[in-house]
């Protein structure tokens, strides 16, 4: 049994056999970072590869993000204890007016299995909630999405509502109606189409 089994299992999206692997991994004493680096967190990278180059879909990606997590639960008090378990804090959430979620849920997840701590603040989210949960939880990244062209300048509301409250996280954003060119006129530090693109640049944030 070794970490390679941990990584094919999350590829398979093997989400009943991922913890039970990760149980053994830890009582035969690997370090719990190493099991999130090269189990947890290749296979998920991997996964985005295959998802950006058009092989996998959007249903095998939340079956691979949920086999994901079940380890990332047995795995979190280990690396708790063991300290440094992730390279940044998100804060993530649909903007005010809007109840998509699936295409959020698939970023916060994809993030979490970047090495992200992550706090999904849900959908039809108020930018003070946003604020709020930011400078709790001292964000370095702010993730917005939207659906809706409607709800869009809710995005531009909430990079404003976190300058005006002096915070520096940086604020990501995505969503079909979203483009680059609308992240750069409302001050948000990037936008990505798709998830694994979401955790490529949030980690080019925190670098
Ligand atoms: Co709605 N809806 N919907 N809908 N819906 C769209 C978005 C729409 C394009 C359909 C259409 O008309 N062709 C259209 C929007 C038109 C527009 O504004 N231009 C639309 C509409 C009009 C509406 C209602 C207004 C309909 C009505 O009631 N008259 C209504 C609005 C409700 C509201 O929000 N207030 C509504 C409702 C709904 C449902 C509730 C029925 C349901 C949502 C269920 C849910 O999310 N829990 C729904 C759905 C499912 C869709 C479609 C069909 C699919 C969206 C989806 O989940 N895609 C959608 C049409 C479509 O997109 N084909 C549509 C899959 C998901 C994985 O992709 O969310 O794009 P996506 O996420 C991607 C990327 O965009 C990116 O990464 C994800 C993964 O790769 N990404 C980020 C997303 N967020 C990111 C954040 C990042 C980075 C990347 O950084 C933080």
């Amino acid at each position: 049994m070794t970490i390679q089994d941990i990584y094919k299992a999350v590829v398979d999206f093997d989400d009943e056999a991922v913890p039970g692997l990760i149980e053994k991994e830890i009582k035969a004493g690997t370090d719990a970072k190493k099991i999130l680096d090269e189990g947890l967190i290749a296979a998920m990278d991997y996964v985005g590869k295959l998802f950006s180059e058009g092989e996998l879909f959007v249903p095998e990606m939340l079956m691979a993000a949920t086999a994901m997590k079940a380890g990332l639960n047995i795995l979190k008090p280990q690396l708790a204890k063991s300290g440094g378990a992730t390279i940044g804090v998100v804060v993530i959430g649909t903007v005010k007016g809007d109840l998509h979620d699936i295409g959020k849920n698939l970023v916060g997840m994809m993030l979490e299995g970047g090495g992200f701590e992550v706090y999904d603040l849900g959908a039809d989210v108020e930018p003070a909630k946003f604020v709020a949960a930011a400078k709790e939880k001292k964000a370095n990244i702010v993730g917005l999405s939207a659906l809706l062209t409607t709800t869009m300048p809710y995005m531009e509301d909430t990079v404003n509502a976190l300058k005006e409250a002096g915070l520096t996280s940086k604020v990501i954003i995505g969503g079909a109606p979203v483009t680059a060119a609308y992240a750069e006129k409302i001050g948000a530090a990037g936008y990505s189409d798709d998830a694994p693109g979401a955790v490529e640049l949030a980690r080019s944030l925190v670098k």
